[in-house]
């Protein structure tokens, strides 16, 4: 099957080719499709914002696209950045800025719980869209750790270990994180439906 991502975040996109590497499975991406139209993220949620970005996509190129939206839920901040978390610090914010903020946000917080929620929208077409979560339970450190990953990885500890997302290698991130979560949804799902046919 040929599947198109829907993402411009090159960091989603070297994470999904490695969790899907094995199935079979023909990745493109947006660069293959110049002129491929921008999405305004305006859901209030993931799957809002991962089906609207899966079937824009779908819709112009015709072939079957799948879509990540996901972010970082951070309990003592109800919630935030959530859906927001690409652009917390701001529009255009890079990752940096956006994990300066949330400590900064979070200087005298004591309750430092926290969720990645990844959800994934795969498109076969405009009118056929299904969407799959992956979650990631931790907690939210006090300075920046590591240099593997991106987005909030260096702040992100993931519940029962002493280290980053940051300083886990890239299998280790997997196996916890919410992306591969998801996508280990999606593989099971597409595995029961071939088994009905
Ligand atoms: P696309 O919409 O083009 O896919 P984006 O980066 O704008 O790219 P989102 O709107 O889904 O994607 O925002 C995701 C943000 O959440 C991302 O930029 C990081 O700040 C954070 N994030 C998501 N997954 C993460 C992960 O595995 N590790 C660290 N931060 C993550």
């Amino acid at each position: 099957m040929e599947i198109v991502l829907a993402t411009r975040n090159k960091k989603k996109i070297e994470e999904i080719k490695r969790i899907t590497e094995g199935m079979a499975v023909t990745i493109f991406t947006l660069d293959d499709f110049p002129g491929c139209p921008e999405v305004e993220e305006d859901g209030t949620t993931f799957e809002e914002n991962a089906i609207k970005k899966a079937v824009t996509v779908a819709e112009f190129t015709g072939k079957p696209s799948l879509a990540d939206d996901s972010g970082l839920e951070v309990y003592a901040l109800k919630r935030a950045p959530g859906t927001l978390s690409a652009r917390y610090a701001g529009e255009g914010a890079d990752d940096r800025k956006n994990v300066e903020k949330l400590l900064k946000e979070m200087h005298s917080v004591k309750e430092r719980k926290a969720r990645f929620v990844c959800c994934i929208a795969l498109a076969l077409n405009e009118y056929s869209v299904n969407a799959f979560f992956g979650y990631s339970d931790g907690d939210i450190g006090m300075e920046p750790r590591g240099l593997n990953g991106f987005g909030y990885d260096p702040v992100f500890y993931p519940a029962g270990y002493s280290k980053t997302f940051a300083e886990m290698s890239d299998k280790e991130k997997d196996l916890l994180s919410h992306r591969g979560r998801a996508l280990e949804e999606l593989k099971r799902n597409l595995a029961e439906k071939l088994k009905d046919r």
